[in-house]
C-alpha cells in the first residue's frame, strides 16, 4: 500500500529564509503547547472541530522550515502567519500570544482546571472527560500511574459509579495500554510518514522516499517508521549535505544518531523514524532488507546461500567472487534468486517463498477491485452527510453502489432508527438511487460529470459509464444481549441490505457472546456480520467471541462476514481473514464510513486483506451489484 511518496511537494516552500534567533520559541515548542491545548480541550469535552484546529495548527507549525517566532514577532508581516495553511486569524492570535508571553489565556484558564497528561487518562476503557475531570477535582490523579496506585489500594471504591468491577476493568486497561503505549496504528504512522517524506523532499536531488519496515508490509501497528530516501543526493560523495538536512528537520524532537547515510530521532509523539538516505545502485537490495520481515529476510538469505550467492543490504552478490548479481530493484533480487516478486504484505516467512518459486502466489486484490461499499451512515444516523453527498462520494471514488445502514434504536445516542423511521429513510435511499438513475438514462447528473472530467483529463483506458449507480437501502441493526435483532423480521425483509452488529454488552463472557452471535445467525434476515470481533486496535480486546465457531455459523447459513476499514478497527486480523476462507465464509470489506471524507479508508482494509493472500474472488463486494445482491444470504 504505502509506496513511494514521489509527487511534488506543494504548499509553504520558502523564497526567503529568516535566521532563527536562539531566545525565541522554536517551532517545535509552539507545536507542543497548541497540541497539549488541544489536549486540555479535550479533556474539558469541548467541541472535537475545535480541538482539530489546535491539533492541525500544531501540524502545520512543526512542519514549517521558517522561525514561526520570526514571523509572529511585531515587527513582521500580520499576513506572514495566515499564510501557513492550517492557520487561521485565531490560531495566528494565538500564536502571537504564546512567542510573546510563553502561554496564552485559554490555555491558563484550562491549566487551572486540568493537567495535560490527564489526556492518557482517556484512553483507558471507562474513562471519559467527564469521569477524568471528576477524578481530578476528587483526589488530585491526574495521571496513569497515580490512578494504577489508587485503583490498587482501593481508593477509587468510595467514588461515584467506580466499584470493584470497575476498579479490575480499570487495572487490566492500564496493563494493556502500557503494552500497547509503545506502537502507533498504520493510519497515525502513515500520516506521519508523509508528512516527514514532504519535509525531506524540500532538499535539492531527493528523487524517491520510501516506508519500509512493518509499515510497507502493512501491519496494523508498527513500532518505528524506516524511511529509505534516494536520488542524486543520496550518492556517497555528497550524502553528507542531505544527511544535514534530515538531521535539522524541524519536526525533530530529539536526535538519537546520525551516521554517514542515516538519522534516526524522535517525534513529540515518541514515534521513532529511522532515515536511510542510499545511493540509487543499491536501493533495491535496501528497500528488501528493510522491509523485512525478519523471518522473511533469513529465509531469503539461506535460499540465497543454497544459490551460491549472498544477500545483503547493499546487494545480492556471487559468494565466490563477490560479483553483484541484482541490488537495484527488488524484482531483480526476488528474479536471481528463482522467484516472482513477493508483494512485502505476504513477506511474513509463511509460505511465501515456496509459493514464488512455484509460481503460485496468489492475485493480491487492489482497491480497484472493489466495486461496492455495504456499510456507511447518514445524517439519519450518526453520520455527517446526507445519501446523496455519500452516494456522489462514492461515485467520485470509482464506485458502482453503495448501501446505506444507518443505526438501529438501540444505540439512541446515535439517533438510531425504529421500525418506522428504518422504513421511511429506506424509501428515501430508493427514492435517491431512482433520481440517480434517471439522471443516468439523461446523460447528466454524477457519473456523466466524472466521466466528462476524467475525458477532458486524458484518462486512460476510460469507459463511458454502462449502469446507472445503485444505493441499497439497508440498516446496522444491534443484536441485542440476548442474540436478539433491534428490529422486526417484517422491516428487515423490506431492506436491501440487513447489517447485524454489536455494540453494546462487552463484558458478556466468551459463551454468553458466542452463544449471542449464533442466535443472531439463525435469523434469517441477517445478511452480513458487522464489525464481527468488535476489537479496536491497541485499544481494546475483540469481544471474547469464539471466532472459529462465528465462522463455521456464517459459512453454514451463507452469510457475509465484514472486514471493517476503519484503521482503528480493522475486525478481522490476518489470520482470521485466511480462517475465513478456508471454511468458506464469504467475505465483505466495507469503510463503515460515517463521512464523504471517510472512503479513503478502505485502503486500510484492503492491506489487511492483502496480508491474508486474498484476492477479488475472495470478496462478494467486488461483483457488480446483480451478483452481489444474489450473493447474499437469500430470503426466506
Ligand atoms: P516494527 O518497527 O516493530 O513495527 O517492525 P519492523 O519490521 O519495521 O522492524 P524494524 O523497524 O526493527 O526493522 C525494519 C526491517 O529491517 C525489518 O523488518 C527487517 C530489517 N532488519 C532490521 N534489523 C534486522 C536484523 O537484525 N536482522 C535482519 N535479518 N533484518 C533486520
Ligand atoms: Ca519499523
Ligand atoms: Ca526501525
Ligand atoms: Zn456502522
Amino acid at each position: 500500500m504505502p509506496s513511494s511518496y514521489n509527487h511534488r511537494v506543494r504548499g509553504n516552500r520558502a523564497s526567503v529564509c529568516l535566521p532563527r534567533t536562539k531566545d525565541r520559541m522554536d517551532n517545535i515548542t509552539i507545536a507542543r503547547l497548541l497540541d497539549e491545548t488541544a489536549a486540555l480541550l479535550e479533556i474539558d469535552g469541548a467541541d472535537p472541530f475545535r480541538i482539530r484546529s489546535y491539533r492541525r495548527a500544531a501540524e502545520a507549525v512543526e512542519q514549517q522550515t521558517l522561525s514561526l517566532a520570526e514571523l509572529a514577532a511585531p515587527e513582521a508581516d500580520p499576513k506572514a502567519l495566515l499564510s501557513i495553511a492550517g492557520i487561521g486569524k485565531g490560531m495566528a492570535a494565538n500564536i502571537r500570544d504564546l512567542v510573546a508571553t510563553g502561554t496564552m489565556p485559554m490555555r491558563d484558564e484550562l491549566l487551572s482546571k486540568y493537567r495535560p497528561s490527564m489526556l492518557e487518562l482517556l484512553k483507558l476503557p471507562g474513562m471519559g472527560p467527564k469521569t477524568v475531570a471528576m477524578l481530578y477535582s476528587a483526589t488530585g490523579i491526574a495521571d496513569i500511574d497515580a490512578l494504577e496506585e489508587a485503583a490498587k489500594r482501593g481508593d477509587l471504591l468510595s467514588l461515584p459509579r467506580m466499584g470493584q468491577k470497575f476498579t479490575d476493568k480499570l487495572l487490566k486497561g492500564i496493563e494493556d495500554h502500557r503494552r500497547n503505549a509503545s506502537r502507533f496504528r498504520i493510519d497515525v504512522a502513515r500520516d506521519h510518514a508523509e508528512r516527514i517524506a514532504a519535509l525531506i523532499r524540500q532538499f535539492p536531488g531527493i528523487e524517491t522516499i520510501t516506508p519500509a519496515g512493518s509499515l510497507r508490509r502493512g501491519k496494523e501497528s508498527v513500532g518505528d517508521l524506516d524511511l529509505l530516501v534516494t536520488g542524486p543526493a543520496c550518492e556517497s560523495s555528497v550524502v553528507a549535505s542531505a544527511v544535514e538536512h534530515v538531521a535539522t528537520l524541524p519536526l525533530i524532537d530529539k536526535l538519537l544518531a546520525r551516521g554517514q547515510n542515516k538519522v534516526s530521532f524522535t517525534l513529540r509523539n515518541g514515534l521513532q523514524v529511522d532515515v536511510r538516505l542510499l545511493p540509487r545502485a543499491s536501493y533495491g537490495a535496501a528497500l528488501q532488507y528493510f522491509t523485512g520481515s525478519k523471518h522473511h529476510n533469513v529465509a531469503l538469505r539461506q535460499r540465497a546461500i543454497k544459490r551460491g550467492l549472498t544477500l545483503s543490504e547493499y546487494a545480492l552478490m556471487r559468494l565466490e567472487d563477490n560479483a553483484i548479481v541484482a541490488a537495484a530493484t527488488e524484482e531483480e533480487i526476488y528474479n536471481a534468486l528463482e522467484l516472482d516478486y513477493i508483494a512485502p504484505e505476504l513477506r511474513e516467512n509463511s509460505g511465501e517463498i515456496d509459493a514464488a518459486a512455484r509460481h503460485e502466489l496468489p492475485r493480491l486484490i487492489t482497491l480497484h477491485d472493489v466495486r461496492g461499499d455495504l456499510h456507511m451512515h447518514t445524517t439519519e444516523s450518526d453520520g455527517v452527510n446526507s445519501i446523496r453527498q455519500m452516494a456522489e462520494a462514492a461515485i467520485e471514488r470509482g464506485l458502482d453502489y453503495i448501501a446505506i445502514t444507518d443505526h438501529s434504536k438501540l444505540l439512541s445516542m446515535t439517533g438510531g432508527m425504529d421500525d418506522k423511521r428504518a422504513l421511511a429513510h429506506a424509501a428515501r435511499i430508493r427514492a435517491e438511487s431512482d433520481r440517480l438513475a434517471e439522471e443516468f438514462a439523461e446523460q447528466r447528473g454524477p457519473q456523466w460529470a466524472r466521466y466528462r472530467r476524467l475525458l477532458a483529463e486524458g484518462a486512460q483506458d476510460l469507459v463511458e459509464p454502462g449502469i446507472p449507480f445503485r444505493i441499497l437501502a439497508g440498516c446496522e441493526c444491534d443484536i441485542l444481549l440476548d442474540g436478539t435483532l433491534d428490529l422486526e423480521d417484517d422491516t428487515m425483509a423490506q431492506l436491501d441490505v440487513l447489517i447485524a452488529s454489536i455494540h453494546s454488552g462487552f463484558n458478556q463472557t466468551p459463551e454468553e457472546v458466542t452463544e449471542r452471535i449464533l442466535r443472531a445467525c439463525e435469523n434469517p434476515y441477517v445478511q452480513i456480520l458487522g464489525h464481527p470481533t468488535g476489537r479496536k486496535v491497541l485499544k481494546r480486546d475483540p469481544y471474547k467471541v469464539d471466532v472459529s465457531k462465528m465462522l463455521t455459523a456464517a459459512a453454514r447459513y451463507g452469510i457475509a462476514v465484514e472486514h471493517n476499514s476503519a484503521p482503528e478497527r480493522t475486525d478481522l486480523s490476518d489470520l482470521h481473514l485466511r480462517q475465513a476462507k478456508e471454511l468458506g465464509c464469504k467475505l465483505i470489506v466495507n469503510t463503515d464510513a460515517h463521512a464523504v471524507e471517510e472512503f479513503t479508508r478502505l485502503e486500510y482494509g484492503i492491506v489487511q486483506l492483502r496480508r491474508a493472500w486474498l484476492s477479488a474472488a475472495d470478496l462478494i463486494n467486488t461483483q457488480p451489484v446483480e451478483a452481489f445482491l444474489a450473493s447474499l444470504r437469500p430470503r426466506p
